[in-house]
């Protein structure tokens, strides 16, 4: 009888994964996690069933512009794919943005939250986007207590009724790029006898989510100086109350790499009707709420993403049988995916911490030196996890063999999502070098050993050398620090920003393995855990280069 490969299954992805399972046993009240998981097997449910088979039988649809109505009226209207607008009722009657601000559960919201965005997002191809961008939204306006704007978007932003939701958009990057966005083009000019309104003309380049009802963004008001500081942040509503675009005009949607079913849109704005929300300057500093949540976002869909091909792998390797043998019995097969699944636990592990302090934050519960470690954390986060997932998805999509490379099997989009995660939202280089201004400003890396050695006290013993590792890759971070800037001065700390910053974060990585190890003792499944440690300890923390390597690159370079 011919011979046909039985595909991977993916079930219930609460179910099925024991390491979130183990992370919020240990991490949670029992009493929090007793009510929110109901909700969590849900959404596990619908992600591993109805969403997945969707996911798979139309991953060819792709969103579409129409620019123009049958009688020669410009329209600009997107059609999105049947998957994100089933995604857009889910969303909102899941209340997977509402319940980071209802805090039902206190301080826990936001890992409730995230765990449902954790155990969805590959399934839905990448509706976290605008669902980001919303949350971002909502904590921006919430902190810019602008009360006429919450009092008009909050409802919307957090709404569980569907007719009611509203996504918004961020507006940022232009022309002039997305990382320096410091000078970008956009002119306001204040509309007269109308207090705080200004109409705004530019183009927006990148505008991810372009359905969205209303966007942030940033414009610098007439007559302001160039640069960050002289620019203001915007609330504009897509639309004028009788459905005509707001003087925007979408040109065209962009033809990317990865996220086929995001409506990534150029635009170009005349003259469109917009609200300070916060002053008339210091736009980027105002918008930083949104960036610092939208970045948690990229982490937890990086690591749910890598969670995604590791439980497609595993399941793969249970059925396919090759040269005797099915994979899971093959050393070196195991030795492989062995590897990227301490990956995948180290990234959620961090993400997940990040999102833990995110949630006391915004109940007043975060302490002085907290609220240091979430600020020096927040670009470790994005960029380290970011990383991680690229490369563990493409090590996942080898894991199939010629399969992993064939679009139907729903695998290669793993790691063409994977790809803009490192890009979007703040380049690895662009947010090592935020994590050095705060540095200079005064941060120290106190913060992060001061996490280190907690996270390691009481470590069993078979993990003394990975503990031992994680903290003194965090003093080689500091020495180095100190002799670089010393010796060799700003240019050759820059030179190894991005080294310093993966550094930190594997070491946070590993200890956090290292804690949950510690922490599932009294449950009995500490093995596993001690197993990710080490194996995450083997691949290497340590990256920091302490010879001078500027001059090399220049000679490379040239
Ligand atoms: C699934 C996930 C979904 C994600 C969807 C993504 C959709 C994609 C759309 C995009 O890609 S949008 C483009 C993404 N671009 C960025 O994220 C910007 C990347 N660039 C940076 O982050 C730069 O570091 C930055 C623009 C902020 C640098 O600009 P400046 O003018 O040199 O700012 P500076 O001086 O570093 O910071 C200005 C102020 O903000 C300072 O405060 P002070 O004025 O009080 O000194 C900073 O401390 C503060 N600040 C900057 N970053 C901050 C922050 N505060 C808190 N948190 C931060 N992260």
């Amino acid at each position: 009888m011919a011979f046909f490969q039985t595909p991977p299954e993916l079930g219930n992805t609460y179910s099925g994964d024991d390491v979130l399972k183990r992370y919020l046993r240990n991490t949670l009240p029992p009493d929090v996690l007793t009510q929110i998981e109901p909700e969590l097997l849900a959404m596990g449910e619908l992600s591993g069933g109805e969403l997945y088979r969707d996911s798979l039988a139309n991953y060819r649809e792709e969103p579409k512009l129409e620019q123009w109505g049958p009688w020669g009226r410009r329209v600009d209207q997107i059609e999105l794919s049947s998957i994100w607008k089933k995604a857009q009722r889910i969303t909102a009657e899941k209340g997977v943005v509402a319940t980071a601000y209802e805090r039902k559960t206190g301080s826990w919201s936001r890992v409730h939250q995230f765990a449902l965005v954790y155990l969805v997002e590959p399934s839905w191809h990448v509706y976290s986007c605008p669902l980001a961008m919303t949350d971002g939204a909502a904590k921006t306006l919430t902190v810019s207590k602008n009360q006429a704007l919450i009092d008009r978007a909050l409802p919307h932003l957090m709404s569980r009724d569907p007719s009611e939701s509203w996504t918004s958009g961020q507006w940022m990057t232009e022309r002039t790029g997305g990382s320096d966005v410091a000078i970008c083009e956009t002119v306001a000019r204040p509309i007269a006898g109308e207090s705080g309104m200004y109409g705004l003309s530019g183009t927006k380049w990148f505008s991810s989510a372009t359905t969205s009802q209303m966007a942030l963004t940033l414009g610098r008001p007439e007559g302001n100086p160039p640069g960050g500081s002289g620019l203001a942040l915007f609330y504009l509503e897509v639309r004028n109350a009788d459905g005509t675009m707001n003087g925007i005009e979408v040109n065209r949607l962009k033809d990317k790499l990865g996220t086929r079913m995001v409506p990534t849109a150029e635009l170009t704005l005349e003259n469109a009707r917009a609200q300070l929300v916060k002053g008339a300057d210091s736009g980027i500093k105002n918008i930083t709420p949104m960036l610092n949540v939208t970045r948690t976002w990229n982490a937890v869909c990086a690591v749910s993403g890598m969670r995604r091909g590791l439980m497609l792998a595993k399941d793969y390797a249970r059925r396919r049988v090759a040269f005797g043998a099915p994979l899971d019995q093959k050393p070196l097969h195991l030795d492989t995916l062995a590897t990227i699944e301490a990956e995948a636990q180290g990234g959620m592990l961090i993400a997940f911490r990040v999102v833990e302090l995110l949630g006391k934050e915004e109940v007043g519960e975060l302490t002085e030196q907290e609220a240091v470690l979430l600020r020096i954390l927040g670009p470790i986060v994005k960029l380290i996890t970011a990383k991680q997932g690229v490369a563990v998805a493409s090590e996942t999509l080898e894991a199939f063999g010629g399969a992993g490379y064939i679009e139907d099997t729903g695998l290669p989009r793993l790691l063409r999502d994977a790809q803009v995660l490192p890009i979007w939202e703040g380049t690895t280089n662009v947010l090592s070098l935020d994590l050095l201004r705060v540095l200079a400003k005064g941060g120290s890396l106190e913060p992060i050993f001061r996490e280190v050695n907690a996270c390691v006290e009481g470590a069993d013993t078979s993990l003394k050398e990975p503990a031992e590792a994680a903290l003194k890759a965090i003093e080689h971070a500091g020495t180095w620090l100190m002799r670089t800037l010393e010796a060799g001065g700003p240019a050759l700390v820059e030179a190894g920003a991005r080294r310093l910053a993966l550094t930190l974060g594997r070491a946070i990585e590993l200890a956090l393995l290292v804690r949950e190890a510690t922490r599932s003792k009294k449950y009995g499944d500490h093995e596993k855990a001690a197993a990710a440690a080490r194996r995450f300890w083997r691949s290497g923390v340590d990256l920091i280069l302490d010879e001078n390597i500027d001059a090399d690159a220049k000679t490379l370079f040239a």
